[in-house]
């Protein structure tokens, strides 16, 4: 149990011998100048792992004496650090460190020095990375500071501690008991594992927001967890409903521009921050799948965000205000949150914060990005993932989110010509933004490992090391996770990167291959259903996606269809309206084809699907035995979890290509491949 609890903060001693004498050399002493609780923590982290990868104890030292002293600290709290005139720290700003090899007193020792003491904090698990992943640590001279002002998790948990999406028990607030017991050391462990990361907000409440977070009865439990929270260096937000001011306190109306309720809100931020001196701020999830907001008022999303922004501002709280919107009633979903946002960009209040899902659509295996990146200029951005796998098979399947995650990062919006990504415009490289953020959505609740399966653990991984630093590729973040959290012995390693270099694009494959999108059964998310159900809301079938017919499939989303293609910045618009200049895997996101349409590889778009189902479902195959070569690598227990999954995924797989197959064949009448597997 112990080995999935600990996530990637694994700190047994270290296997390599070589490694081992130097890194027994390099720690004799540990000397954390300062009596901060930030400073605490990171000590403790330090003793906890420096004892536990060299099975050495080391002591603490008011000064240090020997040869092989780590020293921690801000040139405030350290005179050792401020002697030491680091000039590189004035380019780390607040929450930046450095980790060096000097001399001090004409001794050999490492110097973890920040700003602040969360920089320190961060210093130390990057320090302590370093030694999980077996680096030569004799001559280091190492400095990050993160590219992204407000890295943050959001948890979809309700109020009952039923987690929508979550497939990880139930919610790790455990609201009975609070606030009397807030030193529940799982509150401890989460903290830990987020700002190992540098994570430094956390949003604790669906965005289906329950009205009630804003009482005196949760928002004493809520302050509890944030005094867990803050020398970890994580802000406390939480999610609000947009008509909390009529379901609390009987109002009639919840106009943003109504002096009452603009007053409601003020006094009840105020509240908020009498609790929670450093709150952060609010998510808000409104005009979107039922959800109240501005526009059941007449209002638009900028007039409902700024009311909010006010209340915040004195405080210096943010909004983060989703651009998750789509209604029925509209065409095209994929254009809608454009549509409702373009014409508002400008209009935002300096601590509102735009947060956009990766895709138009809704975090489907593949998506194109959203346009709203590079578009949105005057209005502050965050970049919305999600780790936990809502469409990736719940926590039964198999796949790493990096690779998904560093397509998003890295893909080219043209904002200002070649180049301009959506990394690089998070980062404040392409415009002028106040503040900018990456959030994810996590799912982790009250199963031991914290987050169903053991490789859900690495995309939360992912997400928070691509947050600090855009530019850290998927393969990198794979390796450093899978030496943390299982061995950095060869033979575990080249295995276990295949498999996490394949799961995502298999779950593609065995899905919705090509750009097709959303062929899932309705509510659940985790099964197929293409098959054209006329009842209900159309937006919510999967034939509204994909289209097939007898001559073909795909939705048209050029100038002859819904044009969202207009949308893109050139060359993109361009290049998305011919389907022989559009990316194969996207293919059918834009385009209505023949099933006959000619692909590179020769064959008929028809073929080319079924191969790509057989492929998804072959990579699941390949996974297994992968995995079964690692046996002897990983502990019994997460080997005998993950392969009874892989079994699982397998099975899964066979059925969404079976399904999807045997549907589309029902519509367009032409026969299989010869060769191609029997249906199971
Ligand atoms: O992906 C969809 C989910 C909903 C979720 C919504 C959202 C929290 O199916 O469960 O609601 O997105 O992001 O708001």
């Amino acid at each position: 149990a112990e080995d999935g609890y600990r996530m990637w903060l694994r700190y047994d001693q270290v296997a390599d011998s070589e490694r081992l004498a130097q890194y027994r050399k390099h720690f004799t002493q540990l000397v954390v100048a300062g009596d901060s609780a930030t400073l605490e923590l990171a000590a403790a982290e330090l003793t906890r792992g420096i004892e536990g990868l060299t099975g050495r104890p080391v002591a603490r030292a008011d000064k240090a004496s020997r040869a092989g002293a780590l020293i921690v600290g801000t040139p405030n709290t350290s005179s050792t650090i401020a002697a030491l005139k680091m000039s590189k720290l004035t380019s780390l700003g607040q929450e930046g460190y450095l980790i060096s090899s000097r001399r001090v007193n004409g001794k050999p020792a490492t110097v973890i020095a920040a700003n602040t003491e969360v920089g320190a904090l961060y210093g130390a698990f990057a320090l302590l990375r370093q030694l999980q992943t077996h680096a030569d640590i004799s001559n280091l001279e190492l400095h990050s500071a993160p590219s992204v002002k407000h890295r943050v998790v959001n948890h979809w948990d309700n109020l009952n501690r039923l987690v929508e999406r979550g497939y990880a028990g139930l919610s790790l607030w455990d609201w009975g008991t609070l606030p009397a017991y807030k030193d529940n050391p799982r509150y401890h462990d989460y903290a830990r594992i987020n700002a190992s990361l540098g994570i430094n907000g956390t949003v604790i409440n669906n965005v289906n927001a329950d009205a009630r977070i804003l009482t005196d009865q949760f928002l004493e439990k809520a302050a509890a967890l944030a005094d867990v929270f803050r020398p970890y260096g994580i802000k406390l937000y939480l999610s609000v409903k947009f008509n909390s001011p009529m379901l609390l306190d009987g109002f009639e109306t919840a106009d943003p521009l109504d002096p009452d309720v603009q007053k409601w809100w003020q006094e009840r931020t105020k509240k908020v921050y009498d609790y929670i001196p450093d709150f952060g701020g609010f998510l808000v999830k409104a005009n979107s799948e039922g959800q109240p907001g501005p526009q059941d008022f007449g209002r638009n999303h900028a007039e409902g965000a700024n009311m909010l922004a006010e209340a915040l501002e004195p405080f210096g709280g943010v909004v983060f205000w989703r651009a998750f919107v789509y209604a029925p009633e509209q065409g095209d979903r994929f254009r809608e949150a454009y549509d409702e946002f373009m014409p508002l960009d400008g209009q935002f209040k300096d601590n509102v914060i735009v947060q956009i899902k990766n895709g138009p659509i809704d975090f489907q295996p593949r998506e194109p990005f959203s346009p709203l990146f590079g578009s949105l200029k005057k209005t502050n951005i965050a970049l919305e993932l999600q780790v936990t796998q809502e469409y990736f098979g719940f926590s039964y399947h198999l796949a790493y989110q990096g690779p998904l995650f560093a397509e998003a990062l890295n893909a080219d919006t043209y904002a200002k010509g070649e180049g301009s990504t959506i990394g690089k415009i998070l980062a404040g490289d392409i415009f002028e933004y106040q503040q900018t953020g990456m959030a994810a959505v996590i799912n982790p609740g009250t199963d031991r490992n914290w987050t169903g399966h053991p490789f859900v653990q690495s995309s939360w991984y992912a997400f928070g090391r691509m947050a600090w630093d855009y530019r850290l590729g998927s393969e990198t973040i794979a390796d450093e996770w899978l030496r943390m959290t299982f061995s950095n012995d060869p033979a575990l390693l080249q295995p276990l990167h295949e498999i996490m270099s394949i799961s995502r694009e298999a779950g593609v494959n065995y899905r919705s291959p090509l750009g097709l999108t959303h062929l899932y059964a309705q509510g659940h998310h985790y099964g197929p259903a293409p098959w054209h159900d006329k009842s209900g809301r159309p937006d919510w079938t999967a034939y509204y996606y994909h289209q097939a017919t007898k001559d073909g499939i795909g939705f048209d989303r050029t100038q002859s269809g819904s044009n969202a293609i207009e949308q893109y910045h050139e060359p993109l618009t361009q290049r998305f309206a011919n389907p022989d200049t559009t990316p194969e895997d996207l293919l059918l996101w834009f385009h209505h084809l023949s099933w006959r349409y000619e692909m590179d590889s020769g064959r008929s778009l028809w073929h080319e699907l079924v191969h790509k189902y057989d492929t998804g479902v072959a990579q699941v195959q390949q996974m297994q035995n992968l995995w079964d070569s690692a046996k002897d690598y990983v502990d019994t227990e997460r080997f005998e979890h993950v392969k009874a999954l892989l079994k699982i995924q397998e099975r899964d797989a066979i059925h969404w290509r079976d399904a999807c197959i045997s549907y589309f064949q029902s519509v367009n009448g032409l026969s299989l491949p010869k060769g191609s597997p029997k249906p199971a």
